[in-house]
């Protein structure tokens, strides 16, 4: 009888590590960490003294966070960094990308690893409240797809019925695909890998029917795909994903300036300056100019800034439908729409507080 008492404690406590690991911590999200010394060390002073900002990134996402052959990073997510040294230095070189997977992320932003993260990251309310983050302006508002062959005949999420789907750890995806496809009382078998090159090569190979994860990454990787026209992204969108910078709690003035610099670059499509044309704008006597450009007003020394801070951003990588343009827009393989990443002005989601 004992004995049976002693197994059944043992089955509960096996059930209870199982059920956990199965909710909020099979996506291997960091645990709450106090933010300690680094929340009394101005982040602003640290990098400054350092002389770079670091940033941690994507680098296998090409058109977001990419590490070229050359050691260079490209891409829309890394722009946001060079802006962020911009603001600081008035020079976008002064800047350290250090590569991050999507398990590793927000760990690094705890531990002060990096001063900033930039890299696809979705906005949510346990990582906001829970980890001791915070979450900057979306930079780019995402959704969750599916990814399958053009001749599997396969056509909606219904039809994933039995179906292999390839998802990565440590990512919102995990937990979405499993709430959607309950409602859809879908029956699927979850393929977990740990980074995203094994996702993709898994589903080149044909040893899963289909993968899943933000529209954005799904475009980003088609591209790279043998055949990227053989592949198609199912209609359905599954989640809300709004992607964008996170910092750590406990530095007010260095989560200011991040979503300052978001935010001057959406100011600065709204006003029509770009990196081509802003000299023109200098001599302006619009107040609206004048104070965003730092003429007048102590908007930058506010932050700790110069007051042309936000020259020196839109100088060294323009404004955000520049951004946009270069590393996702019409001239570029993945041709994105700008849809909610538009400003609100024409249906868009992209909207700055005043600069005043
Ligand atoms: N936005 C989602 C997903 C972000 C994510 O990490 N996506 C994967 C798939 S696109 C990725 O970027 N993997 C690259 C890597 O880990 O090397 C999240 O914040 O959890």
């Amino acid at each position: 009888m004992r004995k049976k008492a002693y197994l059944l404690v043992i089955l509960l406590l096996l059930v209870t590590m199982t059920l956990a690991a199965c909710g909020q911590d099979s996506t291997q999200e960091p645990t709450q960490t106090t933010t300690g010394n680094q929340s009394s060390r101005s982040t602003l002073e640290v990098v400054k003294n350092r002389g770079y900002v670091i940033v941690g990134v994507n680098s296998k996402l090409p058109g977001f966070g990419y590490l070229e052959p050359d050691g260079s990073y490209s891409g829309f997510d890394v722009e946001f960094g060079r802006a962020l040294a911009a603001a600081i230095f008035n020079d976008p070189n002064a800047v350290e990308f250090r590569p991050l997977s999507a398990k590793d992320r927000l760990t690094a932003v705890q531990t002060g690893e990096v001063d900033v993260l930039m890299r696809n990251t979705t906005w949510t309310i346990s990582r906001d409240t829970s980890l001791g983050l915070n979450f900057a302006p979306t930079t780019f508002y995402d959704g969750q797809g599916m990814m399958v062959r053009k001749d599997s005949g396969i056509n909606s999420l219904e039809d994933l019925d039995g179906a292999r789907i390839g998802v990565q750890t440590g990512t919102t995806t995990e937990l979405n695909l499993t709430d959607h496809m309950r409602k859809l009382n879908v029956d699927f078998e979850p393929i977990v890998f740990e980074d995203l090159d094994s996702v993709v090569a898994a589903y080149e190979a044909g040893s899963i029917d289909a993968w899943t994860t933000d529209i954005s990454g799904l475009a980003s990787r088609q591209a790279t795909l043998a055949d990227p026209n053989a592949h198609k992204v199912l209609p359905e969108v599954m989640s809300k994903e709004p992607l964008g910078p996170v910092v750590r709690e406990g530095d007010d003035q260095w989560y200011d300036i991040v979503k300052w610099t978001i935010f001057a670059t959406i100011e600065a499509e709204e006003l029509g300056i770009t990196q081509g044309n802003i000299d023109s704008f200098m001599n302006s006597d619009d107040p609206v100019f004048r104070r965003f450009l730092g003429v007048e007003g102590d908007l930058g020394t506010n932050l700790g800034l110069s007051n042309d801070f936000t020259v020196n951003i839109i100088k060294s990588v323009g404004n955000y439908g520049e951004i946009f343009d270069r590393y996702l827009g019409p001239d570029t393989v993945f041709n994105l729409e700008r849809g909610l990443n538009d400003l609100w002005t024409n249906g868009g989601l992209m909207y700055a507080p005043p600069f005043r």
